[in-house]
């Protein structure tokens, strides 16, 4: 990869982390392939030439265990899978250039030859070790075989897995107190050879790259800590027969016909990402090397390099590889990954965008519960797939942990798509049509030309940054101008009186329609395909480059129909009740206390889903914190203040003194019941007047319904808190 701005004159290739073939698609995938798509779009919009790949992974335990539930192969299983996974994401406008799976020829060919330039460079060698066994059921128990405490968190967890508390990957052998998950009885440990990547060999190497890595911060802060620690190995080979077989491994071959515990396969997460490698060869072998060559994107002046060959070269040469993940795979993509890819003389990451989880009514998604919104369902309501994209681009940052709400979805839909940008195009356009048969004869105004351009680099520099609500919001917030624009010049006023000036704010309205149809088309590629027509033009919008956005539209069209239709009320209220419904029966299946998820790790909410802030990069000094001075205290009185709707006036006990301090929590508490409550009070902020009213410091409460932090015990008034 360059370290230039996007885009570059390299190829570049997305991808999106491989759903497991193992059960339907829900909103909480949807997330990362949508956003996926619509980056890969926004980076060909932009000028770079970009692949888009992905593929089904269809080893690993999760596969195994409920092909098993249903007493078929888990390839057949796998399989089907795949093939429905497939089918699902065109439906909504999610266009890979590749779609492979990880059992395919390509993707074992290639693990097998990164396994072997691993082995050849010495960074693989063979340990015994403990592995739980489950001797009623007489067999190995690898990863989701076993259940047992985080020995890093303590929360339980899978075998593999934290993915109840600290998100680590576990290594076989870690996990406290294993539990065999086929039978229920403690998992006994019996000594078995594996074979592991020394990942200490790239710990030199992994600390620069992540200094290199861009996208979203969680992707670089979150692996810091791990890279900066002692680097664990990782065991590359299970006790399975699902998989890809350990290259030259005589033993696999020669057992092939029996499930004795000879069979070693690679582990899930080492086949997985390779994949993604697959899938650009594919997409090579499908439209041939002159159009996209997936060497020159994974391979330093498209050859491997290995050992001394490394140099500084080694960043420039390549493609731009940006991977698109929830944010429980973190460690997978920013540890391991790019230490596979070193030791098998291939590129590195460019970039790592982590999404954050979704979830229902604070609660993560289950798909054994059926808490889940499923793609099916959403195609099933008729609502266009573009609908779903925008809403779940538009509505929160990347890094957030979000709740699916259809509330949300038709306030969106309606506000921003119906009551923004498909009224401003629908009037410009129809206004335009009657009067002047299309497009009005005369230039664009130089203001709204201005206008334009600036969206247009605020889309650019977006995509630059990896940020894609601002790609979104680009388009909607030039439709607005366009709403204000015309509103203001009421042209309707003007057609008869004043022609010229009608026929240019007309013409100025088409341009931006144009603009504005050029700018969503990654975020709305099917409707944005609709303005395109509407407006006259030939080809497709995803072929118009960005500076179309500038180009008069053709000089005749057809009356334009309505790009969105509105979201009904009782369309919500039936998709609202159907949902509460079976929150409520997960909910009960919850507080039955058997264990709470399906254990597909795909990226669901493990904790409250909520829209959460990012953490803060900046760390402070002890001193810092020490600069603080925060109090224990006890409301004495509250009075609402006249003519705010929000501010209350407290008199807060602190110990040393009372201070009156003014908060903005009137409309979320009941003011009469705050005397006596205990708070917690910086007294060190500056003083400050609302409403003509003093304020001697600030009490302190969590998010947006100011949920007012207190003490737990009687510490004194004016206690000072650490
Ligand atoms: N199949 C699904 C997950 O853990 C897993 C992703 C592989 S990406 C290379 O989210
Ligand atoms: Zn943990």
């Amino acid at each position: 990869m360059s370290h230039d701005t996007l885009p570059t004159d390299n190829p570049a290739v997305v991808t999106c982390g491989l759903p497991y073939a193992n059960g339907d698609l829900h909103v909480g995938h949807l997330r990362t392939y949508v956003v996926g798509d619509a980056y890969s779009r926004a980076l060909e919009r932009v000028g770079q030439q970009t692949a888009f790949v992905s593929g089904s992974d269809m080893h690993g335990t999760p596969i195994v265990v409920n092909a098993a539930e249903e007493g078929v192969d888990p390839e057949e299983y796998a399989l089907e899978y795949h093939e429905k996974y497939a089918e699902t994401f065109p439906k909504f406008n999610v266009a890979f250039d590749s779609y492979g799976h990880t059992h395919d020829e390509t993707n074992t060919e290639l693990t097998q030859s990164f396994v072997e330039s691993w082995i050849d460079g010495d960074h693989v060698y063979e340990k015994e070790i403990q592995v739980g066994y489950d001797p009623e059921a007489d067999q190995w128990l690898p990863d989701r075989f076993v259940e047992g405490t985080c020995p890093y968190c303590g929360e339980h967890a899978r075998g593999d897995e934290c993915d109840e508390g600290c998100q680590r990957h576990l290594e076989p052998g870690e996990i406290e107190d294993p539990v065999s998950t086929l039978t229920g009885n403690p998992a006994e440990y019996r000594s078995r050879d594996h074979r592991f990547l020394r990942l200490a060999d790239f710990q030199e190497y992994l600390q620069g790259f992540i200094d290199r890595l861009e996208g979203t911060d969680n992707a670089r802060n979150q692996p810091r800590e791990w890279i900066e620690g002692e680097l664990e190995d990782l065991c590359i080979t299970r006790d399975l027969d699902w998989g890809i077989d350990y290259p030259g491994d005589e033993d696999s071959e020669a057992d092939e016909d029996a499930d004795t515990e000879e069979d070693l396969v690679l582990y899930v997460w080492v086949d997985a990402p390779i994949e993604y490698v697959a899938s650009t060869k594919q997409y090579t072998e499908r439209v041939g090397a002159d159009e996209y060559d997936w060497e020159q994107v994974w391979k330093v002046d498209g050859e491997e390099r290995h050992g001394t060959e490394w140099d500084d070269a080694w960043t420039d040469d390549a493609g731009e590889i940006i991977h698109v993940i929830g944010r429980d795979i973190i460690q997978h993509h920013a540890v391991f990954w790019p230490a596979m890819l070193r030791g098998a003389g291939y590129a590195e990451p460019r970039a790592i965008l982590a999404a954050g989880f979704v979830g229902i009514d604070g609660k993560s998604l289950s798909t054994s519960r059926n808490r889940a919104v499923w793609a099916e369902e959403y195609l099933d309501t008729g609502f266009h797939p573009d609908l779903f994209r925008y809403y779940t681009i538009s509505g929160a940052g990347l890094e957030s942990d979000v709740d699916f709400s259809w509330d949300r979805f038709a306030e969106r839909v309606n506000g921003q798509l119906v009551g923004n940008v498909g009224n401003f195009l629908y009037r410009s356009l129809l206004f335009a049509q009657r009067n002047y048969g299309g497009t009005p004869d005369v230039e664009t105004s130089d203001d709204v030309a201005e206008r334009i351009e600036d969206a247009v680099a605020e889309f650019r520099e977006a995509v630059a940054d990896y940020d894609l609500r601002t790609v979104a919001d680009a388009a909607v917030e030039l439709a607005d101008y366009g709403n204000e624009y015309i509103q203001r010049n009421e042209p309707w006023n003007l057609v008869d009186d004043s022609p010229d000036e009608a026929a240019q704010v007309i013409r100025d309205c088409v341009q931006l329609s144009k603009a504005v149809a050029v700018l969503m088309q990654p975020v709305l590629p099917e409707k944005a395909q609709a303005a395109w027509e509407q407006l006259g033009e030939s080809g497709t919008v995803e072929d118009a480059h960005l500076d179309a956005a500038l180009e008069a539209p053709p000089a005749e069209f057809d009356e334009p129909e309505e790009l969105f239709a509105k979201v009904e009320d009782d369309e919500i209220e039936a998709l609202n009740e159907d949902l509460r419904d079976r929150v409520e029966a997960a909910n009960e299946g919850d507080d039955e206390g058997d264990e709470a998820d399906d254990g597909e790790g795909d990226g669901e909410a493990s904790d409250q889903a909520v829209d959460l802030e990012p953490l803060e990069d900046e760390r402070i000094s002890f001193e810092d914190f020490q600069g603080i001075d925060l109090r224990v205290g006890e409301i004495e009185s509250a009075e609402p203040i006249e003519d705010s709707d929000k501010l209350v006036k407290l008199q807060v006990d602190i110990g040393h003194e009372v201070r009156q301090v003014v908060a903005g929590i009137k409309q979320l508490h009941d003011v009469d019941e705050l005397p006596g409550t205990r708070v917690v009070l910086l007294a060190n902020m500056e003083k400050a007047e609302l409403f003509g009213t003093e304020s001697n410091g600030m009490v302190l409460a969590a998010g947006d319904e100011a949920d007012l932090l207190t003490t737990h015990e009687d510490s004194p008034l004016g206690t000072r808190v650490h």
